[in-house]
């Protein structure tokens, strides 16, 4: 007692300037982030990132709700309307789904691997940088005025960007330039980290972790990296030709001077349907990571999961043309993108009937990272259903551009995507402050999460089967939509109540959540062998590995898993 009141009394001496130095010292953290090479810090930047934008495209979902909950609406314009679904949609893909992935990739890969850092800390650096610039450009473009270069206005071209929506002629003004050069910088960012995260996992893997003993997690970012090179080389692409086409007169996209407006389309979802898969690949990586752990078994069929992995990563780059059915592709090409999509389902069935098998007999603990996991499983697989409905060609016909679509893909990004990101969150965030996150608002959050998603997205089916279609600021009375609209509109407040809960935790948490020590839900994978939060360095020694579950074999002597591999 007297000594901690001694050397209290004397860092106080020594303090001679002590209305500077907290100031300073903030100066000094800011600078100290902003130039870190350190994969964990750079893995925090983009989720932290991510969040701020997750609140952004969360409130243009909720003017969209609220404009769309009674007939007759005038909440906003239609103009407005526009903005705020382009927005909403390029936010949500550009700057949270894809930058909250590599965040945690950032994070995670190198310590499940047991290496030090990511394989280029530099170029990680300017991936996140240059990734951030192009979500401030999006932004930007609001701004007006002599000198600023702003657009004065937001893009409102959707995030599809369809020709010839986005010709001169249609589009002035610069906001479609502020779309399309966002785009391109964040899409540079991204290739820079999946280049990385490729080469980590190939060259920084510790002594005995060979391929097939690398945790599940590490294989599927080696897959979604992968895809990231080919899926975002014709985005670039495409966007450098609309560029050219709105500043030096090219007509790659100009129907009236022989271009073509399905040329985009292709280029788009060569994009975007792999974009999906990139978006749902990290989820199914922290499944496989969570389940095993909360239901006290080894994930069932390893290598199952890593050739479905696989496989759908091949398969997911030629379905594209399922977004265009509807367009006039004759019916060869018709045929061969019906059966692609469908055979999708046989590798993503696997994975679903492993993780069942996974939890099947174990000895479950519904803690929340496991809540929001089995709510995955159970929302994915309807997600899945709808989609295989939407694969076929006349069934597409009669349903795209309805609500029926928007509550298809929003299951499969809300009750799939986002259900496991916040899965991830509770469990490795003792990991990363070294404290746990409250149950007790998990277990809220988790139940006003699943209440408000079915009830915005299970009755979004219904008007979209009514023949009530997207993207529309407006309807009117009369047609049977006025009632599931306003349902809709309720479930998407719950869910917004829902996720301020979580973020409450998070910062709650931080400084009063429960001191966790290094391994709280005994798990098996490297990071939970290290300091939480790790150290620079990460391991003290570098760890050396004989199985996939290291850290059982540890726990284990008497019965370690290299028996058995
Ligand atoms: C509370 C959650 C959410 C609600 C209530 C919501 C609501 C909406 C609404 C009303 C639209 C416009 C549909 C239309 O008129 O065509 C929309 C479109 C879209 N949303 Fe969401 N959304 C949510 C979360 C998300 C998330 C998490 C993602 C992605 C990770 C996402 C991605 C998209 C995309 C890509 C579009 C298409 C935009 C377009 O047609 O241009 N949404 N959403
Ligand atoms: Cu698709």
């Amino acid at each position: 007692m007297a000594d901690s009141v001694t050397s209290l009394t004397s860092v106080e001496a020594i303090d001679v300037t002590p209305v500077q130095k907290p100031r300073q010292l903030f100066l000094e953290v800011l600078y100290d982030w902003i130039t870190t090479v350190d994969h964990k810090k750079i893995g925090l930047m983009y989720i932290a990132y991510s969040l701020v934008f997750l609140i952004v495209g969360g409130i243009e979902a909720i003017i969209m709700r609220i404009q769309l909950a009674v007939p007759h609406g005038t909440f906003v314009s239609p103009q407005v309307f526009n903005r705020m679904f382009t927005l909403h949609g390029t936010t949500m893909v550009f700057f949270v789904g894809m930058p909250i992935l590599f965040g945690f990739g950032n994070y995670l890969v190198p310590l499940m691997i047991g290496a030090r850092d990511m394989a280029f800390p530099r170029l990680n650096a300017f991936s996140f940088w240059i990734s951030a610039l192009g979500g401030i450009l999006l932004y930007y473009s609001f701004i007006g005025g002599v000198g600023l270069y702003g657009a004065g206005s937001a893009p409102d071209v959707g995030w599809f960007a369809y020709a010839p929506l986005t010709a001169k002629v249609f589009s002035p003004g610069h906001s479609t330039d502020y779309w399309t050069l966002s785009i391109l910088l964040s899409g540079i960012g991204s290739i820079g980290t999946a280049l990385n995260i490729v080469t980590t996992i190939i060259c920084m893997r510790c002594p005995g972790m060979k391929l097939n003993r690398m945790p599940l997690l590490s294989w599927l970012y080696l897959v979604t990296s992968s895809m990231v090179f080919i899926a975002i080389s014709p985005l670039t692409a495409a966007q450098i030709m609309l560029l050219l086409d709105r500043y030096i007169g090219s007509h790659f996209f100009d129907t009236q001077a022989g271009g073509s407006a399905v040329l985009w389309m292709h280029f788009f979802w060569i994009f975007g349907h792999p974009e999906v898969y990139i978006l749902v690949l990290p989820a199914f990586a922290f499944a496989n990571e969570i389940i095993p752990v909360f239901s006290r078994k080894a994930v069932f069929g390893y290598p199952a999961m890593v050739a479905a992995s696989v496989g759908i990563g091949f398969i997911s780059m030629s379905v594209w043309a399922h977004h265009m059915f509807a367009v006039g592709m004759g019916a060869g090409a018709n045929v061969f993108f019906v059966f692609s999509t469908m055979i999708i389902s046989v590798p993503t069935g696997i994975k679903i009937f492993n993780w069942l098998a996974t939890i099947w007999g174990g000895k479950i603990r519904f803690a929340s990272p496991m809540l929001f996991s089995v709510g995955f499983l159970f929302q994915f697989l309807i997600a899945g259903l709808t989609g295989i409905m939407l694969s076929v060609a006349p069934f597409d016909w009669q349903l795209t551009g309805s609500y029926f679509v928007v509550a298809h893909f929003h299951y499969v990004l809300v009750g799939a995507i986002l259900f496991m990101i916040f899965a991830a969150f509770y469990y490795w965030y003792p990991k990363v402050t070294g404290r746990m996150m409250s149950e007790r608002l998990g277990k809220w959050h988790f139940w006003l999460m699943v209440i408000g998603f079915h009830m915005t997205f299970d009755f979004m089916h219904i008007p979209g089967l009514l023949g009530m279609p997207r993207r529309i600021y407006t309807y009117e009375p009369g047609r049977g939509w006025e009632i599931w609209n306003l349902i809709v509109s309720i479930g998407a407040i719950v869910q917004a109540v829902a996720t301020l809960i979580f973020v409450y935790n998070l910062i709650h948490s931080y400084y009063k959540g429960e001191v966790a020590g290094n391994d709280p839900w005994d798990a098996w994978t490297l990071e939970w062998s290290t300091a939480s939060p790790p150290p620079v360095y990460n391991f003290a020694t570098t760890p050396v590995v004989h199985s996939r579950r290291p850290l059982w074999d540890i726990k284990h002597p008497e019965d370690p898993d290299w028996n058995y591999e």
